[in-house]
């Protein structure tokens, strides 16, 4: 009998402490994301940038880890991406469609930060929110909170748990500051953390620190190949913007104002650009063409200051994972809530499903799990992040998410009905940059387009023959068949995803002003 009791205390102990072994084996997380960095302007994937504008930090989880490829946004703007990453449902179901008039994230449904703290993780949520309502699920936040949330450069205002808090610095290496503390400092060591690091930069106005301005004063950067894009056959879609080189304004172009304007006449002075009709000349006799270069040299020395400084701080939050054993145990993500244009097509800002504004930069380190240098071609978007970041902390799926894990993906486990196209959804108009809604189809090789608010114009693309999207095939009669099955996938794609909207409910979407983010 004694031997019995013996026994079964032997295993009931042994069974314990396997489960809290288990426990302990919780991978930390440290999802980072930026605003508006475009994946060319990351050496990792490549680029015309790479050699003078390398980012040795951010390649670092590349080297230790899996670079995707092929990581598409639903919706490319700011606020709607991160609703979409935060509930794993794309605009319709998540109800966040735009920034401008598109109200408030409603903060009382589900999202992954909140799962993932309710199932025993410690989290927490630095830099840019920007969705208006405060976050939810998070033991501990601090997000800008001045101009409408997109926080400034210089000396921002933060909420900090609720209580604003004017900071003296630079954004980048102030948040990377508040989060560095919170790993070391603040946070319960007794459980596992996930901690979202989502820097304001580079964001437009692109201010870099003081040691980073001008640094390359006396370079040249390449112009991408299509930067002369003339908009042949998009005159009324890419054609018709206010996001070219000749929208960047007086402050993007950091001119200096004539002494003793102030308030709105200084408003006034520093946004000019911003309106049809004022594209300005840098110098008196420019052409059009050489103010275009000019503002264009400006825009990406400034746009790629910032990165350097968002590179640095992500090089210190590793060097933290590593002094304080942390590395081992802990998944290190880089994304950025939407690409950028660089200059491609003659474009600043985002909006676009074209390429360079759809595809998301994605790396990711996980040790112990993911092989260094390891390169993914899968189909994934900004709704499967939620899924797989629950998956990694073992957590339950909720039924209703509309994104899948690619947890299997990692280790080459791709299932064999994984998507092999996905549905994208933009709604804003006008405001900001004047780009046009539509919704559409990529796959691996093509891209159909619907361009539907007051127009009706079809655009498709043959990535495999024309990766730059410089022709719209959509009236090549050798495409036709191609073009029926895509319209066809993408009616599926829009069922299945619930967005059963009718063209002018979509509209609707568009013309309704939901409210002021704060
Ligand atoms: C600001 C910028 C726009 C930018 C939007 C959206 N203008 O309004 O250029 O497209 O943010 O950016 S600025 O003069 O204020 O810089 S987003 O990141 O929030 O989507
Ligand atoms: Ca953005």
């Amino acid at each position: 009998m004694r031997l019995l009791l013996l026994s079964v205390l032997v295993l009931l102990i042994s069974s314990c402490s396997s489960l809290q072994t288990k426990e302990d084996k919780k991978p930390n997380i440290i999802f980072i994301m930026s605003d508006d960095h475009a994946s060319h302007a990351i050496s990792a994937y490549g680029g015309i940038y790479d050699e003078l504008a390398p980012t040795p930090n951010i390649d670092r989880l590349a080297a230790g880890g899996i670079t995707f490829n092929n990581v598409f946004c639903t919706n490319a703007i700011c606020g709607p991406s991160r609703a979409c990453i935060l509930t794993g449902k794309y605009s319709h179901v998540n109800g966040y469609y735009k920034n401008e008039g598109g109200g408030k994230f409603d903060s009382s449904q589900w999202t992954f930060p909140e799962e993932l703290q309710k199932n025993g993780y410690e989290t927490s949520m630095f830099g840019k929110w920007h969705l208006g309502s405060e976050p939810v699920g998070f033991n501990f936040f601090k997000y800008h909170n001045n101009k409408g949330q997109q926080g400034t450069y210089w000396n921002p205002v933060y909420n900090e748990n609720g209580k604003q808090v004017v900071e003296k610095g630079y954004c980048t290496n102030l948040t990377t500051n508040f989060a560095i503390n919170w790993l070391n400092s603040i946070r319960n060591k007794e459980k596992p953390f996930c901690m979202l690091l989502q820097y304001k930069a580079p964001h437009r106005n692109w201010f870099p620190d003081s040691q980073y301005v001008d640094i390359w004063e006396n370079t040249d950067f390449l112009y991408p190949d299509t930067f002369n894009d003339d908009y042949t056959g998009r005159e009324n879609t890419a054609g018709d913007t206010d996001m070219t080189m000749d929208f960047l304004n007086r402050k993007d172009m950091k001119r200096t104002p004539p002494e003793g304007l102030e308030g709105e006449e200084l408003r006034r002075w520093e946004n000019y650009g911003n309106n049809r009709g004022e594209a300005w000349l840098p110098e008196p006799g420019m052409t059009q063409r050489e103010a275009r270069e000019w503002k264009y040299q400006k825009y990406i020395k400034d746009y790629l200051a910032c990165v350097r400084s968002v590179d640095d701080n992500i090089g210190r939050v590793l060097d933290y994972l590593d002094e304080n054993g942390l590395a081992d145990n802990t998944v290190a993500i880089y994304t950025s809530d939407q690409g950028f244009y660089l200059g491609d097509h003659g474009f600043f800002d985002k909006r676009f499903m074209y390429e360079e504004s759809l595809r998301m930069p994605f790396l990711m380190k996980y040790p112990g799990k993911v092989a260094e240098n390891t390169q993914n071609e899968d189909m994934i978007t900004n709704i499967d992040f939620a899924p797989t970041l629950l998956d990694i902390a073992g957590v339950e799926v909720p039924e209703n998410v509309q994104g899948r894990s690619f947890l299997p993906n990692l280790t080459g486990n791709k299932p064999a009905d994984w998507p092999d196209a996905m549905y994208y959804h933009y709604y804003e108009f006008p405001f900001w940059h004047h780009v046009h809604p539509h919704y559409g189809i990529r796959t691996k090789r093509y891209k159909l387009i619907h361009f539907y608010h007051n127009q009706d114009i079809w655009e498709f693309y043959d990535l495999k023959a024309d990766p730059e999207e410089l022709n719209n095939a959509i009236d090549n009669p050798k495409y036709n068949d191609i073009i029926e099955d895509l319209k066809s996938r993408l009616k599926t794609l829009m069922a299945e995803a619930g967005n059963s909207m009718t063209i002018a409910e979509m509209d609707s979407i568009t013309t309704t002003n939901f409210g002021a983010l704060n």
